[in-house]
């Protein structure tokens, strides 16, 4: 390859891992070297002594792939061979300058056995395949360049006896680019909603922001074997088959959306990430938040935004603020790491993607577009750092964003206080702000934490639940001088740039006292908001508030409350939020008069706002407080699990008739479709979904037949899995009857069994995880496959009920676990420690006996990445 790596020194040191690779030979211009005073090979490195540029230097090493189980580098899945190089997998293949600021263009010639390799792809476009010359040779090769330079965890090839699935797409420039989706012979006729995925986000990046593909192939490959969703290898994306592969009756309408969205994120890397970089991995969420945020908003011009915005936000609650309040809180910009590998986390992800959105918010649509595309002018062909894409963001916002760069350099989630007066006599609204953030963690410590700049998007509701026009708002500075902001005519919401610890804002012209208060619309900021307010108050919101988010976050807000009343044991309150839920649900069920609909809403909507808030969600926001006064901090999981089973059952056992009339409904309406994985339908699955799981919670001996019946007449993969997912709580015969059925039907499809594995490792069902274990040595599983261990070892520590049994033995079960995997996967055996970095959180009990496990680790010898892990959980 051609490396234009500076030098500066004579002695050149490449990055090299030991412990897979042997080196053969190194020459300099054609001339072997060797001896010490030629070089040194050390455990992660290779120095060459005394280079003078410019050198021509050539490096054999030999490893064996088919024994690479950490699936970084080069590997075997199945019978065929791909690599993954993103954070430092290149260094397992060869010795190189292996850090993404080293950009060098790729040539690569592959050698293989031309019947059980008749494909053999890397990055950028073929140039030459031929067999081998000589007559008995049964080998072939193929040499691939790619013109754009790029860093090595860029890199790719794949060689293996692989079906194309072909189709095209015609670029804004009129350019045709060759689409080809990569599977096993037998998975071919799986890639249909994949590749229309593909073509779709081309389209959307082109529209939405005039970026354009810049070569003329793309390729997908789909992998059975691999450590996380997909990885995008510059034109040779290597997919976890599960994001690729989908029928009615392998995927779930869950697992369509996924495809799709994952298909754009990669596919969107080819800008933000490929021609622009990371200059280095803590700059990791300059290129995932802002491409998260790029797959969001396909998502949302595709779909509904609404529901798109809610399951995002469901998603980095459950996922990211309890992160944050774990032992790998860490900031969206962290200043240390032992693996990168841990690092590609829900705040580099996830709330790397909310900053983008708060630059998205403050800046509006067109000046946000103006700041990329300025982005892209800038910095096209370079290794980057999030400063510079806040300079771009800064340049072109009309709003000053001080503060605002503290979002990628202090950890945790703000809390922000809120209350509001209406003021008569000069019809102002006051709203006074206070911003309250969270010790920094020791390993990113923070010299002065200074104020989060936090964008609050805020309406006012009158009596009859519309909307009160906005007209100004005034804000006293630190300094005493008050800036009043006139705000568009006919706005409804405004934007308040809330940029203190604390302060007040003025909304005025309110001719009367507000109904009620919408706060934070579409989370306009990744905060936990405190702000009082009553039943009522929440019930109009849920009922009329303008902003669909805000709709759905009132009866969320409605169920915190009644959950964290019952379990602080306050029975009134308990009782009057628990009444408030069940009205609030009931009248998102209703449906309009003489209307064919099942729902006056979306029932996509319906399913979001009758959907409880998870235990993930529920956790921090407990400890961090609901009601603005933690009665105890630390987290009792059974109970809470309990209280909340007990808020299902109550507003069920309310609602019954309604629930099943709907029921009722949405199976006759989805009896009169042909399956499609969008549109309507699937929200008429989700709400029906969300049903029988209720049902069945409520009393299973009245409703498991119902949640049968529906698994054996389902049609797909959606109802089939939403069946006996509500099935595999309860105790009746349905349970066993219905997990048989789906093995012996599908036992030959592998999502299908990894779907099976997992819904059998959540179930709550008491002592599960003697089950669980058994099912360890089940055919099925496979201790190499990420996904079918996600599936029953990741899956079971999602079990509240089995996980934290009080006689410890679902600790014992995820260690032992995490031990047998470390020795195979390091990479996978960190990521299932994640449920242990939150034992600080919890009373003595469970706390103890996480720990306990966790020292029983510790004294093991771990791999580099599980021992980070367990270090931070025991911090
Ligand atoms: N960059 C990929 C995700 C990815 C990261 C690390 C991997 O191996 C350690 C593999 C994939 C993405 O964001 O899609
Ligand atoms: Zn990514």
């Amino acid at each position: 390859m051609q490396c234009d790596f500076f030098l500066g020194a004579t002695s050149l040191i490449l990055d090299g891992d030991a412990s897979i690779l042997s080196l053969q030979q190194v020459c300099i211009n054609g001339e072997e070297i060797s001896g010490d005073t030629k070089m040194q090979v050390e455990q992660d490195k290779l120095t060459i002594h005394n280079v003078t540029e410019p050198a021509e230097i050539r490096i054999t090493t030999r490893f064996n792939a088919k024994e690479n189980t950490e699936l970084a580098g080069l590997y075997k899945s199945g019978d065929n061979f791909c690599t993954q190089c993103e954070a430092e997998g290149f260094r397992r293949i060869t010795y190189f300058p292996d850090r993404p600021d080293v950009m060098s263009t790729y040539t690569t010639t592959i050698h293989a056995d031309r019947e059980k390799f008749p494909v053999m792809l890397s990055n950028g476009n073929l140039v030459s395949k031929q067999k081998v010359s000589s007559k008995d040779s049964s080998m072939h090769s193929a040499t691939w360049h790619d013109p754009w330079p790029k860093p090595s965890y860029l890199f790719a090839l794949v060689a293996g006896n692989l079906t194309a699935t072909r189709d095209t797409f015609c670029t804004q420039s009129g350019k045709n680019v060759d689409l080809v989706i990569w599977t096993d012979p037998h998975n071919a006729h799986l890639t249909a909603h994949a590749m229309y995925s593909l073509q779709r986000a081309m389209k959307w990046d082109e529209d939405r922001f005039g970026l354009e593909y810049d070569l003329d192939l793309f390729n997908i490959v789909a992998v059975d074997d691999f450590n996380m969703g997909a990885m995008e290898n510059k034109s040779l994306n290597v997919f976890n088959s599960r994001l690729v592969l989908a029928s009615p009756d392998t995927a779930t309408d869950l697992s369509y959306e996924q495809i799709e969205s994952v298909v754009g994120h990669e596919y969107f890397h080819n800008w933000t990430g490929n021609r622009i970089t990371c200059r280095d991995w803590f700059q990791l969420s300059l290129k995932e938040g802002l491409t998260v945020f790029r797959d969001q908003e396909f998502t949302m011009d595709l779909h509904s935004r609404p529901v798109a915005r809610i399951n995002d936000v469901r998603n980095l609650r459950s996922r990211q603020f309890a992160e944050d309040k774990s032992g790998m809180s860490h900031p969206v910009r962290p200043i240390s790491y032992e693996k990168i590998d841990n690092f590609y986390t829900a705040t580099i992800y996830e709330k790397g993607a909310e900053v983008i959105r708060m630059y998205y918010t403050l800046l509006g649509k067109e000046k946000f577009r103006k700041a990329i595309d300025l982005y892209f002018e800038r910095h096209d062909g370079q290794a980057c750092t999030t400063d510079d894409f806040f300079a771009v963001m800064s340049e072109v916002s009309s709003v000053p964003l001080d503060g605002f760069e503290r979002w990628y350099t202090q950890a945790g989630t703000p809390v922000l206080k809120a209350s509001s007066e209406y003021l008569k006599d000069t019809q102002q609204l006051r709203l006074s702000l206070q911003q309250v953030l969270p010790t920094p963690p020791e390993a990113h410590p923070v010299e002065h934490m200074g104020p989060q700049f936090i964008p609050v998007s805020t309406g006012l509701l009158d009596d009859n639940g519309n909307d009160l026009p906005l007209t100004s708002y005034s804000y006293q500075e630190d300094s005493g001088q008050t800036i009043t902001t006139t705000v568009d005519q006919g706005t409804t919401t405004a934007v308040l740039p809330f940029k203190a610890f604390s302060g007040e804002f003025l909304i005025n012209n309110v001719p009367q006292k507000p109904a009620a208060v919408s706060l934070l619309r579409d989370f306009s900021a990744p905060v936990v908001l405190h702000y009082n307010q009553t039943a009522e108050e929440l019930q109009h919101l849920a009922k009329h508030d303008s902003n669909p988010f805000n709709r759905y976050e009132s009866t969320q807000k409605l169920a915190r409350l009644a959950i964290s009343a019952s379990y602080y044991q306050e029975s009134n309150h308990a009782t009057t939020f628990n009444e408030a839920l069940a009205t609030t649900h009931g009248n998102a069920l209703e449906r309009e008069d003489n209307s064919k609909t099942v729902t006056k809403l979306d029932p996509a909507a319906v399913a979001q706002m009758l959907s409880l808030p998870s235990i993930e969600e529920l956790g921090p926001l407990l400890i961090q407080d609901i009601t603005d006064s933690p009665k105890d901090p630390l987290l009792d999981p059974l109970l809470l699990n309990g209280v909340r089973t007990q808020a299902i059952q109550t507003t069920a056992e309310a609602i019954e008739n309604d629930l099943l009339q709907t029921f009722n409904a949405t199976t006759e309406a989805l009896h009169q479709l042909e399956y499609e994985p969008h549109g309507v339908q699937t929200g008429l699955r989700s709400l029906k979904g969300q049903i029988i799981n209720r049902l069945v919670a409520l009393d299973e001996h009245k409703h498991a037949n119902r949640a049968h019946a529906m698994f054996e007449t389902a049609t797909n993969m959606t109802e089939r899995m939403m069946a006996l997912t509500a099935l595999s709580h309860s105790t009746s015969n349905y349970r066993t009857d219905a997990l048989d059925q789906f093995y012996q039907r599908w036992r030959t499809e592998q999502l299908n069994v990894i779907a099976w594995l997992g819904v059998q490792a959540r179930s709550e069902v008491v002592n599960n995880v003697s089950k669980v274990r058994a099912l360890l040595s089940h055919e099925s599983f496979d201790m190499r496959t990420p996904n079918k261990v996600y599936a029953l070892i990741g899956g079971f520590s999602t079990s509240p009920a089995n996980f934290h049994a009080a006689d410890g033995s679902g600790y014992e079960f995820l260690a032992d676990s995490v031990l047998a995997v470390d020795q195979i996967n390091p990479q996978v055996s960190a990521r299932l420690l994640g449920p242990f970095t939150t034992a600080n959180n919890y009373q003595p009990l469970y706390r103890d006996g996480m720990v306990q496990q966790l020292l029983r680790l510790e004294r093991a010898s771990l791999s580099g990445n599980a021992s980070e892990i367990v270090g931070k959980a025991l911090r």
